[in-house]
């Protein structure tokens, strides 16, 4: 989703830059040093500048990905840390251009070489565990799925272990992990379903809530407020699911109580399902099994007119 490269630690920035200047190879001594310097800057300059370049501009993210991110990594940790490049890269810029400066007006070369790469390895390690936390970032966002901002959204929400990911399995092309113990799901997971209406392609994106719980915001962990986030920004339809089996863990009145809360809170077109049916069957809610398949062409015809007719 965002391009982001490797992010080196300080000691390999360092090596890279230095390593480089080493091989150079002309002849004359004083060209041969201010081309050292020269080399360093370039390299430090277009390094840094790659790095900060490629984080997306925070303040004309959509909402969804501002909150997710402030959420995984902290926007304003992100922010300072790149800051710290760009202050680290004119500082070298100024060192460099400040040394070749020195040399060309007939400073001993090699001192300038010295104190030239001493101030740049240090102010380099003065960013180092910015570079490590944007490196860490790096790894963060790697492992987000690409979720679309634009694509009609059905959101699929509900407590842990009611049947979600075996619902987003049916009814899209996503490949999710599916286990009989709740917080099985531990992110926000995605998958499509495509298809043929009067000659036109349409494209619905699926996104599975992780189980959430009755209770209030403070005390909701990473992974459901995830799903709150998701919640929010992306839905133009929410499918909450009802476990009236027990099967799931939670009792009946805990999954109404929160069917309650997200249709109060979020205002969203909503279809509520009894999933599990093949058990038993306990409510009015649109019955589906995803055991047995019950039910659930209907639902995609559902959804269909909800969001297309
Ligand atoms: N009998 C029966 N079992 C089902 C049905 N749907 C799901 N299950 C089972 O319920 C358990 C939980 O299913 P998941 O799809 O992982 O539920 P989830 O809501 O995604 O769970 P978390 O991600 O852990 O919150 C699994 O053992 C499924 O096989 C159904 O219609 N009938
Ligand atoms: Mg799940």
């Amino acid at each position: 989703m965002f391009n982001i490269p490797n992010i080196l630690d300080a000691e390999a920035l360092l090596d890279k830059a230095f390593g480089r200047a080493k091989k150079i190879s002309v002849r004359k001594k004083k060209e041969r040093i201010i081309n050292k310097i020269a080399t360093v800057k370039a390299i430090m300059n277009n390094t840094l500048q790659k790095y900060v370049k490629s984080f997306p501009n925070f303040d004309k993210l959509h909402k969804f990905y501002y909150e997710l991110l402030d959420l995984l990594i902290g926007i304003n940790k992100l922010k300072k840390s790149l800051a710290s490049l760009e202050w680290a890269r004119k500082k070298i810029n100024r060192i460099a251009t400040d040394g070749i400066r020195k040399i060309k007006s007939g400073e001993d070369e090699l001192n300038v070489l010295k104190s030239v790469y001493g101030r740049i390895s240090s102010i380099v390690y003065e960013i180092n565990r910015h570079l490590n936390f944007l490196e860490e970032a790096r790894l963060k966002i790697k492992e987000l799925p690409f979720i679309s901002t634009d694509l009609p959204t059905v959101i699929i929400a509900g407590y842990p272990n009611v049947g979600k990911s075996s619902l987003l399995k049916l009814l899209s092309s996503a490949k999710p992990e599916i286990a009989p113990y709740p917080f099985t799901t531990k992110g926000l997971i995605v998958g499509h379903l495509i298809f043929e209406e009067n000659h036109e392609k349409k494209k619905i994106q699926f996104v599975e809530a992780p189980g959430l719980l009755d209770r209030r915001e403070e005390e909701r962990n990473e992974i459901e407020k995830q799903g709150i986030i998701a919640l929010k920004h992306l839905p133009d339809l929410i499918i909450f699911i009802i476990d009236a089996s027990l099967h799931c863990g939670y009792d009946l009145e805990s999954q109404k109580k929160l069917l309650e809360e997200i249709k109060r809170e979020f205002k969203v077109d909503m279809i509520v399902v009894e999933n599990k049916v093949d058990i038993c069957s306990k409510t009015d809610y649109f019955k589906i099994s995803c055991k047995t398949g019950e039910g659930i062409e209907e639902l995609k015809e559902e959804i269909k007119k909800r969001l297309f007719r």
